[in-house]
């Protein structure tokens, strides 16, 4: 290390010891925080005036957090509780906006570390919009539709005076899709009696957009096609192991397919397929209507198609493959996965989740020169169509698929551009530091216009 690089870390590791001081047993959060801080420390040092106004301490304070709890009754007449929150971590370049997560393992530490993220990825959509997360420790599995009904009803109770079409617009994540979406938005309406566009991801029906519910996965194999062009490669004939079936995952699937690459693997928390030919459009078909209408497991896949085994209790990095795709959760790719997929010769890896991969996984892939594309620029495109969904609701109008779909391209194609502005170092591309410096400057900039704010 050189003394320039020793004494920038020096003042990661003092502004993150501060940090973690601030903000005890908050994992999720730390790191989140200082994969930024370890791209952003050098920009800061170079300038005086964030250094003056203090741009990192502010940007890592969340403008503030709502905890409430959410009361439901159950089908069988029983009461039931749990915890909702909802970070609004930064309105500096638009309303807040990101997504609700409900599943068990939501903590305060886990909302912080999205919407800190939120921030970063709005800003690099180009769009005006803040960064927020949400979300509550509920577990949608195993619940009744009219359970969840009553969760989500019971939830908007609270969450309606924090959100709006100006000030806050939640969407779906992890548990938060088109039918939650939809119960949420008939409450809000209810209570106060206005149609807006104060959520994202609604039905085609009420507000929604063409493309919302494809646009993150659609948006990360566009994000995957620029960072492998760019290399002077294409997808056509590359395996792909995804993780994940939900909606990231099966629209990244798809989109995959429809380019001539081979999808070899696809996951949920109970194991992973594996198709070693890739899927086929009946077999996506299949998975589609497993996962979307029946909320069934992706093990469905084994039983039905002879060619395609299921490997229990596993996740799929140990399959080989050229481009790893994590659409799961944070930290599903940790040291010894990266390892694995490394000896396997994967060449590329695109987040289509929030932060899959842990530090040590990040350190492994950048060691051998993979490329690897952080979630917070290739997963943009979901929010990025969500943004677009906010102006077709201002403007009363619906774009067509088309129109949504030719925009969500250029948006990728920016955002990638921004990456390689930014990241660029000798003949590589250092996708982490061009995401987080690209979406930095905007929001900073922001910030220091509005002084002591
Ligand atoms: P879904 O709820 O639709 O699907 C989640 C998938 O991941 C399911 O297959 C689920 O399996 C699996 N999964 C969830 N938690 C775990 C876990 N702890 N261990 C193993 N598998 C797990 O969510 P999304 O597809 O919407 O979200 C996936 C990721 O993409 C998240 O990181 C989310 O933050 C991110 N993201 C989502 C966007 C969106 O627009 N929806 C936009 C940008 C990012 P199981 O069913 O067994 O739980
Ligand atoms: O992580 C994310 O970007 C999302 N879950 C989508 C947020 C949104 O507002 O569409």
């Amino acid at each position: 290390m050189s003394s320039d690089s020793e004494s920038v870390q020096a003042e990661v590791d003092h502004f993150m010891k501060g940090l973690i001081r601030r903000n005890p047993g908050e994992p999720e959060f730390h790191q989140a925080v200082r994969d930024v801080v370890e791209s952003l420390m050098p920009v800061v040092l170079d300038n005086e005036r964030y250094r003056q106004e203090e741009i990192l301490e502010r940007m890592t304070e969340p403008d503030r957090v709502v905890i409430f709890r959410v009361t439901w009754e159950d089908d069988q007449g029983r009461f039931r509780a749990n915890r909702a929150s909802r970070v609004q971590f930064n309105n500096a370049i638009g309303p807040y906006k990101g997504g609700l997560r409900f599943h068990p393992s939501v903590t305060l530490s886990v909302l912080k570390f999205l919407g800190f993220e939120q921030v970063f990825k709005n800003s690099l959509t180009g769009l005006p919009m803040g960064g927020a997360k949400g979300g509550a420790n509920f577990n949608p599995k195993g619940k009744s539709d009219h359970e969840v009904m009553r969760f989500c009803h019971s939830l908007m109770i609270e969450l309606h005076r924090h959100i709006g079409e100006d000030t806050d617009v939640p969407a779906g994540d992890i548990g938060v899709g088109a039918r939650e979406i939809g119960y949420m938005f008939g409450q809000y309406k209810r209570l106060e009696n206005r149609v807006t566009g104060m959520l994202t991801g609604k039905g085609l029906a009420f507000g929604g957009s063409h493309v919302r519910t494809e646009a993150t996965g659609y948006g990360c194999v566009y994000f995957a096609r620029h960072m492998l062009g760019e290399q002077g490669e294409s997808l056509e004939d590359k395996r792909v192991a995804i993780s994940g079936s939900g909606n990231v995952a099966l629209y990244a699937a798809q989109k995959l397919i429809e380019y001539g690459a081979k999808v070899v693997t696809l996951s949920d928390s109970s194991g992973f397929i594996h198709a070693p030919d890739g899927l086929t459009p009946e077999q996506w078909d299949f998975v589609r209507e497993v996962k979307e209408k029946r909320r069934g497991r992706v093990s469905e896949l084994a039983d039905k198609f002879k060619e395609i085994e299921y490997h229990d209790g596993q996740r799929p990095w140990r399959v080989p493959c050229d481009i790893a795709m994590p659409c799961a959760t944070q930290n599903e790719i940790e040291k010894e996965d990266a390892e694995a997929l490394v000896k396997n010769g994967v060449r590329a890896v695109c987040e289509g989740a929030n932060m899959p991969t842990n530090t040590e996984g990040v350190q492994v892939f950048q060691k051998a020169g993979i490329l690897f594309a952080p979630g917070k620029a290739a997963n943009a495109g979901g929010v990025a169509v969500s943004g677009l969904e906010q102006s077709q609701n201002s403007l009363r109008l619906s774009w067509s698929a088309e129109e949504v779909d030719e925009k969500l391209q250029g948006i990728m194609k920016r955002i990638h551009a921004q990456c390689v502005e930014h990241g660029r170092k000798g003949d590589r591309i250092d996708y982490v530091n061009g995401a987080n410096v690209g979406g930095f400057i905007r929001v900073a900039e922001a910030m220091c216009a509005y002084g002591a704010v």
